[in-house]
This record gives structure tokens, sequence and C-alpha cells, in this order.
């Protein structure tokens, strides 16, 4: 098995990619055609199951781009179960300590450095044997760095062995500073923002950034953020379409009744 993005991050190469939230195979698969570098499985807030992703991850195989998962929490069991439908890496949410980093780091590590049970259904299927060879150095572990106590602790959690990278949630991090959501040019934030990039450069590890809009997600990468999402599903889905509507002379009830934000 082979990472590429992995591979990306590490050699400091612009490494933009996409959320999924939606359990739709075909807008998948057509995301993963359109240049992203990954995609990024949300079984944390997406509107999507475990079983929902056995059918998403081969529709991605064999495009360019790389499946990660936003597992739903810091579960050793879920984890692997990412990993063995096909996932070539973890995002775990809310990690707040070098404990809880490290107990993310043992769940996506082969004994001996971690305590990943052997069952790779989908890796065995397409890489073989190989797969167990190459898994602990392939599979990317990143930890989310979103609220106050992660932010305390972020360069304990950066140094932390088997980390390939920390994910900033920017929505999470700012209600967690107490700052109204989505106040990203507040001082503290910016400060939180140099804080964890610092820490990461020390520590030699992939910094990523999920981006509100593809304008902050462009910024970002033209910072020097590793790895960072432009958009999602669904928010491509409504940008196009109001965008559509827009340029046919409007929607006939005015702008419509969704919202979505930044996702
Ligand atoms: C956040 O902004 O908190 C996130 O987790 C992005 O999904
Ligand atoms: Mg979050």
């Amino acid at each position: 098995m082979k990472n590429l993005s992995l591979a990306k991050w590490k050699s400091g190469a612009a490494s933009p990619g996409a959320w999924i939230n939606l359990p739709e195979i075909h807008t998948t698969e057509m995301l993963a055609r359109m240049g992203c570098d990954w995609l990024c499985f949300d079984l944390q807030h997406g509107l999507m199951s475990f079983a929902d992703l056995l059918h998403l991850i081969p529709a991605v195989s064999g495009t360019p781009a790389t499946p990660l998962v936003r597992v739903p929490g810091n579960d050793a069991a879920r984890i692997g179960q990412v990993l063995d439908a096909g996932a070539h890496g973890v995002i775990v949410p809310m990690v707040n300590t070098a404990e809880e980093a490290r107990r993310a780091v043992a769940a996506c590590r082969y004994p001996p450095a971690g305590t990943r049970s052997c069952g790779p259904m989908r890796g065995v299927m397409l890489d073989g044997i190989d797969y167990l060879r190459t898994a602990n150095a392939e599979v990317a572990c990143v930890v989310m760095i979103e609220t106050r106590e992660g932010l305390e602790n972020v360069e304990a959690i950066a140094a932390t062995p088997g980390v390939d990278g920390i994910f900033i949630g920017p929505m999470d991090l700012s209600l967690g500073l107490g700052l109204p959501p989505g106040d990203f040019a507040a001082p503290e934030f910016a400060a939180a923002i140099a804080r964890i990039r610092a820490a990461c450069k020390a520590a030699g590890c992939a910094v990523g950034l999920f981006g509100y809009t593809p304008e902050l997600a462009g910024q970002a990468l033209a910072d020097g953020f590793a790895f960072v999402s432009v958009g999602t599903d669904i928010g491509f889905f409504r940008q196009g379409a109001a965008a559509a509507f827009a340029a046919a002379g409007g929607l006939p009830g005015g702008e419509g009744r969704t919202k979505a934000g930044g996702y």
C-alpha cells in the first residue's frame, strides 16, 4: 500500500482535498476524478454510516484520490474497522492530550508499534501480504486540535511518535476559545493557529485545515498548510445550484431556504 497524500504532505507539495458528507457513490466518484488529492469520508458529522462507507471507498479505488475517514471518536475498534475497509488514513476528532494521541496512533499500527488487530479485508484484496508489510508506514494517523485543552497540549500532541498530521477544526476551536462561531479573524483565533503551526513545524508533522470557504482554503494552501479541504459535497451542490439559478435569473422564492454555511 502506498499513501500518495501522506508522501505529498511530507514533501511539502500542496494537497487540496474534499469532504464527503453524503452517502452518494456517483458524486463521490466524480469528485475523486476531478483532481482532489484526497477525500475524507465523515463518520463524525456526515450523513453516512459505516455500511455506506463500505460502498464509498471502492468508488474511489483506481482514482488519484486518497481515501481518508474522519472517525466519530478516538475508538480503537472503529479505527480498525475503517482501516480494514480500505481507508488509507484516519482523522481523529477532539484529541486533547498526548495520551489520547498515543491511543490514536496505537489503533493505527500493527504490533510491535501499536495494537491494531490483523484483518485488513480491502488492503489484502488490493495488495496481498504486502499490505501488512507497508501499512504501519503508509496509514496516516491525523489528530484534530479543536478545543482549548488540545491547544494547550499541542506541542506534546504534535511530538507524539506516529502522529503524521494535525488537522485544525476551526469551528470547534473558535467555539472552544469562547469566540463567536466562525470568527476566524479574531486575534485569539489567529494566535491559536500560529501556535498549532509552530508546534507542527517543530515536531516535523504535517498541518491541515478544514477550509470553510474555497477562498480560505486557497489562502491556507498558498500559506503553506500541507493539506486543506476546499469544500464538501453538500457545499459544492448548494453553491453550484445557487450559481445556476442566479445565472438563470434567480429562484422564484428568492434566495432559497437552505443556509449550509461552510458545510
Ligand atoms: C470543525 O470546524 O470543528 C470541524 O471539525 C470541521 O468539520
Ligand atoms: Mg470539529
